[in-house]
């Protein structure tokens, strides 16, 4: 799962994303012209907890990269360039974190010359609009190319959904905002749509400007439909001062600071709410694990995600929940004589916390 971090120039990507990887970029590494990429541990306190009942030798938490995209470019006219560069390295990320800057700074002056996220989000809005629409009329030129030579089922097909994705585009909406079937999106994924990524929209805000970080939230969510975005708010600088302590300094300083939850906890419980995703655990003496899925993956689906020959050679999964286990003193035992320990088949519905092992052949 990746997940790239865009915004105007010096929106605060790069401080947002040495907050959520904890690295630290010097001047030299930021003035690069490549994006940087990070992995990130997805912080569970579940997790923690198990790894507390089992002391295991390994303990891994699920992860999520993190890509802070680079290449937006100030043009001769003095506004910014989407550049072809730019639009593709955002291509390949499944969702987008979007950086949108409140925050005033007269050392690094806005490059629109002032502060207005509604315009700035527009902005980013219609060049992803512009570069979809460029890549679903060329597709659908040749399709109709085609369906003239041979009448190929799959084409038939993709003709109509990509002539729904035109008509929402044309009519300057973003993808995001339309619902797909399982096959649609199979389909489009190969596209890469930008308007299709589900977006995350960050306002960083001033430590200073605590007061409005409500109504601006407010104002942007009231711009934004569809389940596919998602709106916070974060103080980019003081998170990355928070960041760089270590766990009890960082207490310390979220309680002077009222911050109840560190942007990484924040950012990351959205991205994975934007993306669907859930974790379920497998426990033993060796390794106490979590592991991401999509919701409503089958205990088969997700036997797969902890290694691939899983599915074809699934038999059943053991089955206890995270509340369950830990109602029950962490005891498997305990957990089977009040009924919560089951044995379920392929066809079984994962649920978040889940605590799995896979019988297999
Ligand atoms: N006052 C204030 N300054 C900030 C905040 N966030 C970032 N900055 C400053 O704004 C400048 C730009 O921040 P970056 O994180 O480098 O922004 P960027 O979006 O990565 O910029 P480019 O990569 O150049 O496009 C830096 O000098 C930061 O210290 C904030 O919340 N408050
Ligand atoms: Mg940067």
């Amino acid at each position: 799962m990746q997940i790239g971090i865009v915004g105007l120039p010096f929106s605060g990507k790069s401080t947002l994303f040495q907050t959520l990887t904890k690295t630290h970029l010097d001047p030299a590494a930021l003035a690069k012209i490549e994006s940087h990429h990070a992995i990130v541990k997805v912080p569970d306190e579940r997790l923690d907890r198990l790894s507390a009942i089992f002391s295991p030798k390994r303990t891994v938490h699920a992860s999520i990269e993190f890509v802070d995209v680079v290449g937006l470019k100030k043009g001769e006219t003095g506004s910014t360039q989407f550049t072809n560069n730019f639009l593709a390295s955002v291509k390949p990320n499944d969702a987008l974190v979007q950086v949108v800057r409140l925050f005033t700074n007269d050392a690094v002056p806005h490059p629109e010359g002032s502060i207005d996220p509604l315009r700035d989000l527009a902005t980013f809005e219609t060049e992803f609009i512009l570069s979809d629409l460029t890549v679903i009329e060329t597709r659908i030129d040749r399709i109709k190319k085609q369906l003239m030579k041979t009448q190929d089922e799959h084409l038939k097909r993709e003709l109509p959904l990509l002539e729904k994705c035109h008509h929402t585009l044309s009519a300057e909406k973003p993808l995001r905002e339309l619902t797909f079937t399982k096959e649609d999106l199979q389909i489009l994924k190969t596209y890469q749509l930008l308007t299709a990524k589900p977006m995350l929209v960050a306002l960083n805000l001033d430590e200073s400007q605590r007061s409005i970080a409500k109504t601006a939230v407010d104002r942007v969510k009231a711009t934004k439909s569809g389940q596919n975005t998602r709106v916070v708010s974060f103080f980019g600088k003081i998170e990355l001062e928070l960041s760089e302590l270590n766990d009890d300094d960082a207490a310390l300083f979220m309680q002077e600071y009222d911050i109840a939850e560190s942007a990484l906890a924040t950012i990351i419980r959205e991205s994975y709410a934007l993306l669907g995703l859930q974790s379920f655990f497998t426990v033993g003496e060796d390794e106490c694990r979590a592991w991401t899925i999509k919701k409503g993956m089958t205990a088969q689906e997700a036997a797969g995600a902890i290694h691939s020959d899983f599915v074809s050679k699934f038999i059943r999964a053991e089955v206890v929940h995270y509340d369950h286990f830990i109602q029950h003193d962490g005891s498997f035992a305990k957990a089977k004589e009040a009924g919560h320990w089951r044995l379920e088949g392929k066809e079984y519905i994962v649920n978040d916390g889940d605590i799995i092992s896979v019988r297999h052949s």
